[in-house]
């Protein structure tokens, strides 16, 4: 199935020059940028991002450093997009997570440079509540074609 998954690009990434390296990893792969934007994440848009995460008690520290400094969002549209984007993003702490994957490459820790939406229900929630429709974009590539074939 053709979907639309989201990602959020983290502050660290930003402090750490890394957005352009991930970026590129999601281009090569052949996922299509459906919408990109830069923003600040404000307190409200976290308590509904981060709700699983309300109760634990490093909430207030995953908010305080979700918006430290901007985020780039971006809508990846794609054959099974959700699940491919958070094998490319790789588990939770990056030592561990796979070599080859965004975090397993260049993370660490938690710390952990880029957030994939992690099912197609909560991709639509989370495509609505960070880009309006006209910020989305229908068009063809190219390569399409030699990428999924007939
Ligand atoms: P993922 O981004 O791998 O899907 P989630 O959604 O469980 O992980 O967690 C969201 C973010 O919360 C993580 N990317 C990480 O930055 C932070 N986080 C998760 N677990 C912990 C933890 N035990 N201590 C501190 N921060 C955490």
């Amino acid at each position: 199935m053709i979907e639309q998954t989201l990602v959020l690009i983290k502050p660290d990434a930003l402090q750490r020059n890394l957005i352009g390296e991930i970026i590129v990893r999601f281009e090569k792969k052949g996922l299509k940028i459906a919408g990109l934007k830069m923003l600040h994440l404000s307190d409200v848009i976290l308590e509904e991002h981060y709700a699983h995460h309300k109760h634990k008690p490093f909430f207030a520290q995953l908010k305080e450093f979700m918006c430290s400094a901007p985020v780039v969002a971006i809508v990846l549209e794609g054959l099974n997009s959700v699940e491919a984007v958070r094998r490319l993003v790789g588990p939770t702490y990056g030592s561990t997570a796979d070599v080859g994957s965004i975090r397993g490459d260049l993370a660490m820790t938690n710390i952990n440079l880029a957030h994939a939406a992690d099912s197609v229900e909560e991709a639509k929630k989370e495509i609505e509540r960070f880009f309006t429709k006209d910020e989305l974009f229908a068009y063809k590539k190219i390569d399409e074609d030699l990428i999924y074939g007939d």
